[in-house]
């Protein structure tokens, strides 16, 4: 049996991955190959397993830890993505505040199951202005150190290093970052890509799935301080189902929640890491509207977004944030009391800090 692509593709929550893995996983159905994507979260009720399967790929979700610590599940994933039709690529979305992938992903899949699949090198997305401002380049709300640390580690393991959404930088910003880039990670692959617009999207991807990962040796990380880092983050997860007498305007609806949630994070003084809701209409057309916002001082926006009013539905809810879960809970709570009482109602809620990364596998060296 020929082997598979393996394709990771990391980044800090809101980077852009799922979007930059629907965009690739199109260029590649296009080119008449199979893929098949494997997302992942600490939790149940992913809005990105939703977007995935409104883009018609096959999706296997592993909800309840990151695949490092549930590496089985991982493959576990790949084997019931082969039951319906083997993909020639896989395409997996690593939870957005874990790092240390390439020691506890990458090695031990080539060690273990090298026969079955090919594994290309870890790419690392960023978001730009999340960048300018954790490298120091730029003003505004940052996150604490031990968040940071995290976030740089990502970046140090990247192969290659890949600055997504440079549609909404200037030329100025991108020459800062591209400075701060080869001054400090110059071993590394440097692509700018949009994965909204396509820019640079092909550079980036036709190297990518051309190439196998290194062998180098798997960069020195302080697991305590990686702990901390994720646990400094709050999430939650939640399922809110929307009842309306009268039918309403969906997109406007998403607009009005996210702006409203992202108005008592900034009032809270709490950097919002990534806010994504999706609305599903139960109409069965399997159209979905979402909406998203990365960061406290950015505005809302909406991505997928629906033609007709709806009166039933449901939502799915992600919020990740540095903050206590149970402040976010109470956040998203008083915004659907205070001003959504009559339509929406809360379902199913899961809220709470990460765990300790303990991995199954970790492999420092490059055997393999
Ligand atoms: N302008 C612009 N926005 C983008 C681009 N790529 C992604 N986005 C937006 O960035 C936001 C976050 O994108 P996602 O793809 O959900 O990010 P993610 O890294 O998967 O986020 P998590 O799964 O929460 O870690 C969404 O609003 C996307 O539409 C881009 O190239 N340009
Ligand atoms: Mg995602």
């Amino acid at each position: 049996m020929s082997q598979a692509k393996y394709i990771m593709v990391g980044g800090f929550l809101g980077a852009g991955k799922t979007t930059t893995l629907i965009r690739l996983a199109e260029k590649l159905r296009d080119q008449s190959q199979k893929v098949g994507l494997i997302t992942n979260d600490q939790a149940a009720d992913l809005v990105d397993t939703a977007l995935v399967k409104a883009g018609n790929f096959p999706v296997e979700e592993i909800a309840g830890g990151c695949f490092c610590c549930r590496f089985n599940s991982l493959k576990d994933a790949a084997d019931n993505l082969n039951k319906a039709e083997r993909p020639d690529v896989f395409l997996a979305e690593p939870v957005g505040s874990c790092t240390d992938l390439v020691a506890t992903v990458s090695y031990p899949l080539r060690r273990i199951y090298g026969d079955d699949f090919r594994i290309t090198p870890l790419s690392v997305l960023m978001d730009p202005n999340r960048a300018l401002r954790i490298f120091g380049l730029q003003e505004g709300r940052n996150f604490s150190e031990k968040v940071r640390y995290v976030y740089l580690k990502q970046v140090e393991e990247a192969e290659a290093l890949v600055v997504n959404k440079i549609d909404l930088i200037n030329d100025e910003e991108k020459a800062s970052l591209e400075k701060y880039i080869l001054e400090n990670y110059p071993d590394k692959k440097l692509f700018f890509i949009s994965s909204r617009t396509g820019e640079g999207f092909d550079d980036w991807s036709d190297w990518l799935c051309a190439s196998e990962m290194g062998n180098g040796e798997c960069m020195p990380i302080d697991y305590d301080i990686y702990a901390d880092g994720e646990a400094a983050l709050g999430w939650l997860n939640a399922t809110v189902e929307v009842q309306s007498k009268e039918s309403i305007d969906g997109n406007g609806l998403l607009k009005d929640i996210a702006s409203k949630l992202a108005a008592k994070f900034t009032d809270a003084g709490r950097e919002v890491a990534h806010l994504k809701i999706t609305l599903s209409p139960e109409d069965g057309s399997g159209e979905i509207a979402s909406i998203n916002q990365v960061g406290s001082e950015v505005v809302p926006e909406l991505g997928m977004s629906l033609l007709d009013d709806v009166t039933s539905g449901q939502l799915i809810v992600n919020i990740r944030a540095e903050a206590h879960p149970d402040e976010i809970k109470t956040i998203l709570e008083s915004t659907l009391n205070d001003s959504f009482a009559d339509s929406l109602s809360l379902e199913h809620v899961e809220h709470f800090k990460p765990g300790r990364p303990v991995p199954t596998h970790r492999y420092a060296g490059s055997a393999g």
